[in-house]
């Protein structure tokens, strides 16, 4: 339930009145209106593929729940950490979900990155902070934690000044450097990047644009130098869908064809071209409940950015109404897509040039992968009301 508040919640805010969606609870379960508008609806489906170790009382403590998760080596002797945040606390777990380390938290938790952008081996958590229902007096805040002899050492990269306390996104730019996603008033999106360098953190706006909250970063055209990549649940207009472009330098926008509004968005040469290919969760609509389907697509340039095209394919419609979160992964010793949805979480790979896809959970807070049992191949963690480490170690078949 906590999700659909949330879902709810950032819908409402991300609206204006023309595109307020229904003040009502989102459905649980994907729409039935296709082919069975008669069947009453079904909750949804528990299904648990893989091996799986249950996290939850690592995760849910004291009262509270874990909303923010990543699995990352954050003291760097290989082996990878879990990281749980709830309204609390930040943890860290080892790979079976014993304590390691814990730090407090006073902001609402928004968003949550780990990734080694100092390049010491070592990954780093960035954190967005903002408003929240357990932190209703944050302020936006950006900061960054370093694992430092067993415990957690906090470092504020940037506290925007802004009326609308939310964070939307945070993405690897480049070597340290972090692309920041946060509201800078009601409706617009201030991107910014932030590099750490010897006297600390700098930062430096790129652009501010209406509802921009995805990002994601990727040389779409292999010449080298990466291109940035933006998806929006709306556009520039009130009223009018969201759409996804390729932002340049100078400001101009190279259209992205997608089913109206995105979600997410991540970059990742699956065919080993050295182009990356888009993968995005769109579909998005602002009467949510009953229009928007959460697709998975993906979309590659061929030729130039300049004078190329793009060509765009549906791997699925998932049959509910987002896909809000898109990994990338090595399971079974497949390239997989591991996805989270606002009533299931899904994993795709490519068999024979044909995308398959297993539902590997229901309703979670938040998902996260990385290898954590030492054995080839990449983990899933879910925070959920069941929380799990999950293998799909021979379910990808
Ligand atoms: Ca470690
Ligand atoms: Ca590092
Ligand atoms: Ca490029
Ligand atoms: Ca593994």
């Amino acid at each position: 339930m906590k999700h659909a508040w949330l879902a709810l919640a950032l819908a409402a805010c991300q609206n204006t009145k023309q595109e307020s969606p229904p003040q009502q609870q989102p459905p649980q379960q994907p729409s039935q209106q296709e082919n069975s508008s008669q069947m009453a609806p079904q909750p949804p489906s528990a299904p648990s593929p893989g091996s799986r170790t249950d996290l939850t009382n690592a995760f849910d403590r004291d009262g509270g729940k874990s909303t923010r998760i990543a699995v990352a080596d954050l003291d760097g002797d290989g082996d990878r950490e879990i990281v749980a945040i709830d309204a609390k606390m930040i943890r860290v777990l080892d790979a079976t979900g014993r304590d390691v380390t814990s730090l407090p938290v006073v902001d609402g938790i928004q968003q949550l990155l780990a990734a080694d952008l100092d390049g010491d081996k070592r990954a780093e958590l960035y954190a967005g902070w903002g408003q929240t229902r357990d932190h209703m007096d944050s302020v936006a805040k950006i900061t960054t934690y370093r694992f430092e002899k067993g415990k957690l050492v906090e470092e504020v990269i940037a506290t925007p000044a802004t009326s609308r306390q939310d964070v939307t996104s945070l993405t690897v730019y480049g070597p340290s450097e972090l692309l920041v996603g946060y509201f800078d008033s009601k409706y617009m999106v201030t991107s910014m990047v932030a590099t750490k360098g010897a006297k600390g953190w700098t930062t430096k706006t790129i652009a501010s644009i209406r509802l921009a909250a995805n990002y994601a970063r990727g040389d779409l055209d292999g010449d080298g130098k990466p291109e940035l990549v933006v998806g929006r649940v709306y556009g520039d207009e009130m009223g009018v869908q969201g759409d996804a472009f390729v932002l340049a330098a100078d400001g101009t926008r190279k259209m992205i064809p997608s089913t109206r509004g995105l979600r997410s968005v991540i970059t990742l040469d699956t065919d080993g071209d050295k182009r990356a290919e888009i993968f995005m969760g769109d579909g998005w609509h602002n009467n949510y409940a009953k229009e928007a389907h959460g697709l998975l697509t993906t979309v590659k340039l061929d030729g130039t950015l300049a004078t190329g095209t793009f060509t765009s394919a549906l791997i699925e419609d998932t049959g509910q109404y987002e896909v809000s979160k898109i990994l990338p992964a090595t399971i079974d010793g497949k390239l997989a897509l591991v996805t989270q949805g606002n009533s299931f979480a899904k994993v795709f790979w490519r068999d024979n040039g044909a995308w398959k896809s297993l539902t590997y959970a229901g309703v979670t807070r938040d998902i996260a992968v990385g290898d954590l049992d030492g054995k080839p191949g990449d983990e899933i963690v879910i925070a959920a009301d069941k929380s799990e480490l999950i293998d799909l170690t021979g379910a990808l078949r």
